[in-house]
């Protein structure tokens, strides 16, 4: 390791052998936000090990058929129409996708993405940092492009997503329904923030507390507010080192006012949102982040809406309550609708379940229905015509 510099009072390390081919600085129209933690500091340790960002033995496993002589593990940090971001030892560094994985892979979805551990080769001299291989993941978020089967990968390997929504214009049961079953599908622990709490009366923030408990939904609730400071050690408490988190919502919630606020200084944009409470889209990429505690972070652009996920094993995880309830219907084919005998109907009457989440359990099982028959039918148009989905060029 050799010290590269030092910046906002940290120093910052990168390895001799890790060229930064080109720095974020030099290459304007491709440029990512900037690295921000840097650190020293990992466990008292002064050199960063690829367990620091995450890698276990998991990984190892699944990587070690994948890697070739002259390589090694990195893991993706940023991702911008084919340019990429890795770090392995030392700080971020720009990566391009080496030629043979770029043409031979079938599916945008198998390209990197934020999360990512890749095999990656470092340049002899000159030339950037090459992926050659994607590593399997472990766990994923993704979603469908609305009125597609297309889907799109958000980030890989979370441990947890956290789903920010703003007490006070974007709270909304449907919504953190839909992004805990985006989290459910991709094996990823859920857990909800609501934020901006300074905006709303403590009996306002209560009700919605209790507007969750009632839903059924079980997973950890952080109030929190990034303007007084409420609530954010009690976030801090959630972040554990070597650990990998995403922070997922509408445009406007406080994501990265949240980041900012972690990192202690305002070294991400925010930007104040419209009269009616919309947001407007200022972060435009995702990047992972180390804080300095040593849990990673995951900041993404704000989503209008999560898109349709998956499949019906995933309506029945996140509704696992009304799947419960759907057992005691007398008709195994019972569709909740008007059938005799079916449970779900009797509780939404007797009040222990409510209305609205008796609608969102069958919206969402309609669509994840009409989402399988259009993911087969689709998939048979592609073995019917050979064709492979085509890939964005660079
Ligand atoms: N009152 C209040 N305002 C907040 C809070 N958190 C963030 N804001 C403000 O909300 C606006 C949007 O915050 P951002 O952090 O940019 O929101 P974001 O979720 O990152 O938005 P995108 O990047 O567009 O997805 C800014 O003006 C922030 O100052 C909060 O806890 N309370
Ligand atoms: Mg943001
Ligand atoms: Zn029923």
């Amino acid at each position: 390791m050799v010290e590269k510099g030092i910046k906002q009072g940290r120093v910052i390390y990168s390895r001799p052998d890790e060229n930064i081919t080109k720095p974020v600085h030099t290459n304007p129209e491709r440029r990512l936000a900037p690295p921000v933690s840097v650190t020293s500091t990992f466990g008292g340790r002064e050199t960063m090990e690829l367990s620091d960002l995450g890698f276990d033995g998991w990984f190892e496993q699944r990587a070690t058929s994948l890697l070739q002589p002259g390589q090694g593990m990195a893991r993706v940090t940023a991702v911008d129409r084919g340019a990429f971001f890795i770090r392995s030892r030392g700080a971020d560094q720009y990566a391009e996708l080496a030629g043979k994985l770029r043409f031979e892979t079938q599916s945008a979805m198998d390209l990197p993405c934020v999360g990512d551990w890749v095999c990656v080769q470092w340049p002899a001299s000159e030339g950037p940092v090459l992926i050659h291989a994607v590593v399997p993941r472990k766990t994923h978020l993704r979603r469908t492009r609305p009125g597609t089967t297309e889907f799109q990968m958000l980030a890989s390997n979370i441990d947890v997503a956290f789903i920010v929504q703003a007490c006070d214009y974007d709270f909304n049961m449907e919504r953190l329904e839909r992004y805990l079953m985006m989290a459910s599908e991709g094996h990823t622990e859920g857990r909800i923030v609501l934020s901006k709490t300074d905006m709303v009366s403590s009996v306002e923030l209560e009700q919605k507390v209790v507007q969750i408990a009632d839903a059924g939904i079980s997973v950890p609730t952080i109030p929190l507010s990034n303007v007084s400071g409420f609530g954010l050690d009690d976030f801090q408490a959630h972040l554990a080192p070597g650990k990998t988190y995403c922070l997922l919502g509408s445009s406007g919630v406080g994501k990265t006012s949240l980041i900012n606020r972690l990192v202690g200084r305002n070294a991400f944009e925010t930007k104040a949102v419209g009269a009616t409470g919309e947001g407007v889209h200022t972060t435009t990429r995702r990047h992972l982040l180390v804080l300095e505690g040593g849990a990673m972070l995951i900041d993404t652009p704000g989503m209008r809406e999560p898109g349709l996920i998956g499949t019906s094993e995933v309506v029945h995880d996140t509704f696992a309550d009304v799947s419960e309830l759907a057992l005691s219907c007398r008709f195994s084919n019972c569709i909740h609708g008007r059938e005799p005998g079916c449970a779900i109907l009797q509780a939404v009457a007797s009040g222990i379940l409510s209305e609205k989440r008796y609608r969102n359990y069958l919206k969402l099982k309609e669509e994840a229905n009409s989402m399988s028959s259009r993911i087969s039918r689709s998939a048979g148009r592609i073995r019917n015509s050979g064709r492979s989905s085509r890939l964005p060029r660079r």
